[in-house]
């Protein structure tokens, strides 16, 4: 994007520590913009465009021209809780950006950790006992992804693909080449009945916090396993202790909890039945989600349509 008048200005931050690689990448990709990081800005007042993940609360009341606001990953709940959000500010999130790929390898390995038994031989180990079972077919585990946007639908394809029998779960129906869909709570629970690996991939909103709860698993058959690499907040954790406690459910892994990082105390460090990984299913690949950014940036200033602009009613 170029611009013959003033100078246009955007704001990067990201609190992982990598808002200078955001902000170099963006005044390469997005060089109509001088781009600066948070809090070091030379006009506050004259920032158009931000770039965020996790911000500060309090940050965008500083930025009172502010045109749009881009997230840094492909959730976009950090944003939308912000007290500060502007209601009619524009929100994009990004759209695969590198992530599907990644996603795929998480999934297929969490899959097959149930699929071929490794959380039992895992456990079998810590008692020194050497049991081999019986090695099951592919069409014999049944997945279920509950969310079919850009990385649910690339994992259910990609399964699928592999030979596991994968149906998929969204709010309006979706139609996936040769895969079994379901749509809407009824949906929730047919699904639920059919999965031994039960895959959260679903954006945190008011209708899906909680989702992950004792109700499902109760519809989950005897054995099942659980994998969250959505958000923490989709699942009641105390709910999940029961299940595994009570042994229905055999095993969960998860990438994201409602704190990043559990408290030292907190039940799944030392859980025999649960597999924790530091929020690492995904990373956003700083090429391709400047290339979206700087594309919706040229979309604002011809005043088209956003891509991936998020839709603030329904929470992503
Ligand atoms: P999308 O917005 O592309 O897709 C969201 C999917 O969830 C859609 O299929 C949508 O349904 C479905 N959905 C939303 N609300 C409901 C509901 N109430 N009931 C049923 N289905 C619902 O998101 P992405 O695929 O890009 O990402 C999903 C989430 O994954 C992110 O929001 C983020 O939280 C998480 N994530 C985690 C990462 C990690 O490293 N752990 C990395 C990246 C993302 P519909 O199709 O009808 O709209
Ligand atoms: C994301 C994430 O939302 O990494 O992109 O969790």
């Amino acid at each position: 994007m170029s611009s013959p008048g003033p100078v246009l200005r955007g704001v990067v931050y990201s609190a992982d520590g990598s808002s200078e690689i955001w902000q170099r990448a963006l005044s390469r990709y997005a060089a109509g913009l001088r781009w600066e990081i948070w809090p070091a800005l030379d006009r506050p007042e004259e920032v158009v465009a931000a770039a965020l993940w996790l911000p500060p609360p309090g940050m965008l009341s500083t930025l009172p021209a502010l045109r749009v606001v881009f997230s840094l990953g492909a959730g976009v709940d950090h944003l939308l809780a912000l007290p500060d959000l502007p209601a009619a500010l524009p929100v994009v999130r990004l759209a695969d950006a590198g992530m599907a790929e990644q996603m795929i390898e998480y999934v297929l390995y969490g899959v097959l950790r149930f699929h071929r038994d490794f959380d039992r031989y895992q456990a079998d180990q810590d008692l020194g006992r050497w049991a081999p079972s019986a090695v099951k077919r592919r069409h014999e585990t049944r997945v279920g992804v509950l969310g079919l946007g850009a990385l649910g639908s690339a994992v259910a394809t990609a399964l699928h693909r592999f030979g596991l029998p994968v149906a998929g779960w969204s709010r309006t129906q979706r139609t996936l080449a040769d895969i079994e869909t379901f749509s809407g709570p009824p949906g929730l629970v047919a699904l639920a009945r059919r999965s031994q690996v039960l895959v959260a991939l679903l954006p945190l909103t008011p209708e899906t916090r909680g989702v992950l709860s004792r109700p499902l698993f109760e519809q989950m058959p005897e054995g099942a396993a659980l994998i969250n690499c959505g958000r923490g907040e989709l699942l009641v954790e105390a709910d999940l202790l029961a299940a595994l406690e009570s042994g229905h459910l055999r095993g969960a892994m998860l990438d994201v909890l409602q704190q990043e990082p559990p408290p030292p105390a907190h039940p799944f460090w030392r859980h025999r039945a649960v597999c924790l990984t530091p929020h690492v299913a995904a990373s956003t690949r700083v090429e391709e989600a400047c290339e979206q950014i700087a594309q919706n940036l040229t979309r604002l200033i011809a005043n088209e349509p956003l891509v991936g602009l998020v839709d603030r009613a329904r929470g992503y």
